[in-house]
């Protein structure tokens, strides 16, 4: 069997494979440009083995930052043609260093936990405390955009309003949105499907609601206040919205080494928690699903989105155990954990966001498990991850039921996430 050091060295060269001066794509040729959340896991693994190459790629990445502080889903490769969308759907986006090019949307803001890990992982304290201060105030920037410009009415939860922005791109959580016959105006193409094979890709329908979201949010300036009438895609995210909470417990860590307030004070915290479990737990799911705030209903899907307060804290080791146990019973023959529960419509083991295992999740439900004392339940899963890189090697995702490696392979965050299971088995609290 393959030892620890030499799937860490292997996920290193996939790392260093990946690598173009400065940021980690996800993978060689399915995405070439630098992705937020990606980034961010990424440089979690990085931190373990080239701690200076970790700063460099949060810095590459912040260095697509806005004037209103979001930092956005994809930072482009001016260099790389090769991927669609390319930047030309995004115009007059309002980047504070006007030589970058990026996208119009953002993606799950799991950077400032991650900026927390990296500095964790910098045994030399001014150093870390030095690195911590350069970034607090982006990074607080980056929560308060969502705070400020993506919410509605009086609830504190953030507004997604692209199923890219959650990440989870064709999660059968969208479909009441891609049902619905949206379409651009403009022709537009694909690379991705010529990559890898397409079936296990999100399909022409989703494409077109896609595209039909970026000309509708691009027509009016990226401004959620004049799109919102017209948009039939603002949702409260259950895994955004954790990893936004998430977000703001760790960075008001870092702010606390620093000697300054909080980034986000007890009372934000509190209204935002009481917000997100009376508005997103489902009694009879016995798990959090997430919100169509235009047609001012929970999203009747079940998906492991619902198991992410576990990670954010939003949670507590009660409720974290029932809800996952519940989880696994209703997905048997399935590896863990499956991106979609096979008794939910639109389940499909081979789908992409619909059905497989993907590493990133897996981490996140561990870290969460741990904080809360599940440490048998994180165990499991924690080396049930590692048994199905060990076999497969670092896919994008994994096949429901067989395993079987799917999409990208080499895929940067899969490496990064195994290095840091196997160099940190476990988290503190
Ligand atoms: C996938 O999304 C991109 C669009 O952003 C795509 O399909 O082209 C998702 O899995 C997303 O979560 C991920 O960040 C991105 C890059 O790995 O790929």
């Amino acid at each position: 069997m393959i030892s620890d050091d030499q799937l860490i060295e292997q996920a290193t060269a996939v790392l260093r494979g990946n690598d173009v001066e400065g940021y980690t794509k996800p993978s060689r040729r399915l995405y070439p440009h630098q992705w937020n959340w990606d980034s961010a896991f990424i440089a979690i693994g990085l931190a373990h083995v080239d701690w200076p190459r970790a700063v460099r790629e949060i810095e590459t990445l912040l260095s697509g930052r806005w004037t209103n502080g979001m930092i956005p889903h994809i930072r482009y490769n001016r260099a790389v043609e090769d991927y669609a969308p390319g930047p030309e759907w995004w115009p007059d986006v309002p980047v504070l260093d006007r030589r970058q090019v990026t996208s119009g949307i953002s993606q799950p803001p799991v950077l400032p936990s991650a900026v927390y890990d990296v500095g964790m992982l910098q045994p030399d304290e001014t150093r870390r405390r030095r690195w911590w201060a350069q970034l607090f105030l982006p990074l607080r920037e980056f929560l308060q955009f969502f705070a400020r410009e993506r919410t509605v009415g009086a609830s504190p939860l953030v507004v997604i309003v692209h199923p890219w922005e959650s990440g989870a791109d064709n999660s059968p959580r969208w479909d009441f949105a891609t049902g619905r016959g949206f379409r651009p105006s403009r022709p537009y193409r694909r690379v991705d499907t010529t990559v890898v094979d397409a079936a296990a890709r999100p399909t022409a329908r989703d494409y077109d609601l896609y595209m039909y979201l970026v000309e509708l949010i691009a027509a009016h300036r990226y401004d959620l206040a004049a799109y919102l009438p017209k948009t039939p895609f603002a949702v409260y995210d259950a895994l955004f919205n954790a990893a936004w909470y998430r977000s703001a417990l760790d960075l008001n860590r870092i702010a606390a080494a620093l000697g300054q307030p909080p980034a986000v004070d007890a009372a934000a915290l509190g209204a935002f928690r009481g917000a997100y479990r009376g508005m997103l737990w489902d009694e009879q799911a016995g798990l959090f699903r997430d919100f169509d705030v235009k047609g001012g209903t929970l999203i009747p899907v079940d998906t492991v989105a619902g198991l992410m307060a576990i990670y954010g804290g939003l949670a507590d080791a009660d409720e974290s155990e029932k809800m996952i146990d519940a989880y696994y019973e209703r997905s048997p023959g399935c590896l863990r954990l499956p991106s979609v529960p096979p008794d939910q419509g639109g389940f499909d083991p081979v789908k992409y966001w619909r059905g497989p295992v993907w590493v990133s999740i897996n981490w996140m439900a561990i870290r969460g498990l741990q904080r809360l004392g599940l440490v048998s339940k994180a165990e499991d899963l924690r080396v049930q991850t590692l048994d199905l890189i060990r076999r497969e090697g670092y896919s994008e995702y994994f096949h429901a039921h067989s395993g079987q490696g799917l999409g990208g392979n080499d895929f940067s965050w899969s490496a990064a996430l195994t290095i840091d299971l196997l160099r940190r088995p476990e988290v503190p609290a």
